[in-house]
């Protein structure tokens, strides 16, 4: 058994030196040292030895276990070594190769457009205001004195949640809340920015499309204030040598009404297809604001007077950029929102 262990140990030892991977060294393990290994075998003679050979040949057997263990957890630790230092060698940066550039978000020109109407107010004192785009038909139409009969408050025309709520059709609401939240404070002096919504889909009408709407209420406000903070208005967003006209109309909520022309942009006044051969685009509906509306906003009439007037974000969006469909403005296609 000695002679078998010794030769066992031999050659085990040139064997370990042809291992090359972790799973070489597994196998010789296995083949060697494992339950049913060449060393076990060996040893399961050793009941047939004498009393005085036994503890020599155990001790023995242990010597070679314990080197062979010793020697694969070296060889282990050599291997392991060079196959780490392989796998950063292959995994090779190359600084050439060009940077994934992140991919920037940008404004909606509609955004852009509102943010520039907001500077041009603000610079001549207007504040900002906001309210509820789910609104009671109170501030929405009555407060308004839209009667009980016009066209808007049909079903057809607007989208109801109930009898008496309702998606705002304009931010007018916003103005007649906040009469009611400053009365009787002087002077208002607002602008509403934001999204309504009306039953409409078409080429050119979107169910839901922006406003903006503005209010000044004080004491002594006349029809030229109006015409001068439009005029203004006209000049900083579409050039300093913009024409307004104003036109009579109508609107439940102002008295006189009067719908507002600037000269055409792209023709600059003698007649395109853009203006239809007219030279002016109509751009906002605007007039002073009717007493009823004053006095249901908390403010007496015979003290005090205003303006208001509306436009609509997507038309004017359009004219400033020479956009000549509406539905590029919701599509999001970003080969279009990547121009602005
Ligand atoms: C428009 C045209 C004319 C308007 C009126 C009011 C309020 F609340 F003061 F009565 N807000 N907005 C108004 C007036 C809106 O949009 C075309």
């Amino acid at each position: 058994m000695r002679e078998q262990l010794h030769l066992l140990k031999e050659k085990a030892e040139k064997e370990i030196l042809q291992c090359t991977s972790l799973n070489d060294l597994n196998d010789f393990r296995i083949k060697y040292l494992g339950k049913k290994g060449e060393l076990t075998q060996i040893l399961r003679g050793m009941g047939k030895l004498s009393a005085e050979e036994r503890p020599l040949i155990g001790q023995l057997a242990n010597e070679v276990r314990d080197s062979l263990e010793s020697k694969l957890q070296e060889l282990t630790e050599v291997i392991k070594k060079k196959e780490l230092e392989r796998s950063l060698s292959a995994e090779k940066i190359d600084i050439t190769l060009p940077g994934i550039r992140p991919e920037l978000g940008r404004q909606h020109p509609l955004s852009i457009v509102i943010e520039e109407i907001e500077e041009i107010f603000m610079g001549m004192g207007f504040t900002i205001e906001e309210g509820p785009e789910i609104e009671l038909d109170y501030y929405n139409f009555e407060a308004l004195n839209i009667p009980k009969d016009h066209p808007a408050r049909e079903m057809q025309d607007s989208f109801y949640i109930s009898p008496e709520v309702l998606l705002r059709t304009h931010t007018s609401p916003v103005q007649a809340r906040t009469m009611e939240k400053m009365r009787p404070q002087l002077p208002v002096k607002i602008i509403v920015p934001g999204k309504v919504y009306r039953r409409d889909d078409d080429a050119t009408h979107s169910p839901m499309f922006h406003q903006v709407e503005g209010l000044l209420i004080d004491k002594n406000v006349r029809f030229s204030d109006l015409k001068g903070v439009l005029l203004n208005f006209a000049r900083q967003m579409f050039g300093a040598n913009q024409k307004i006209r104003l036109r009579p109309s109508f609107f439940p909520f102002t008295e006189p009404s009067a719908e507002v022309d600037i000269s055409c942009i792209m023709c600059k006044g003698a007649g395109c297809r853009t203006c239809g051969h007219t030279g002016w685009l109509e751009i906002l509906g605007s007039g002073m604001v009717h007493p009823r509306v004053l006095e249901m906003g908390g403010y007496n009439p015979e003290e005090v007077s205003g303006f208001a007037f509306g436009m609509g974000v997507e038309r004017i969006t359009m004219l400033k950029y020479g956009i000549d469909d509406l539905r590029l403005l919701f599509e999001n296609d970003v080969r279009f929102l990547r121009q602005f």
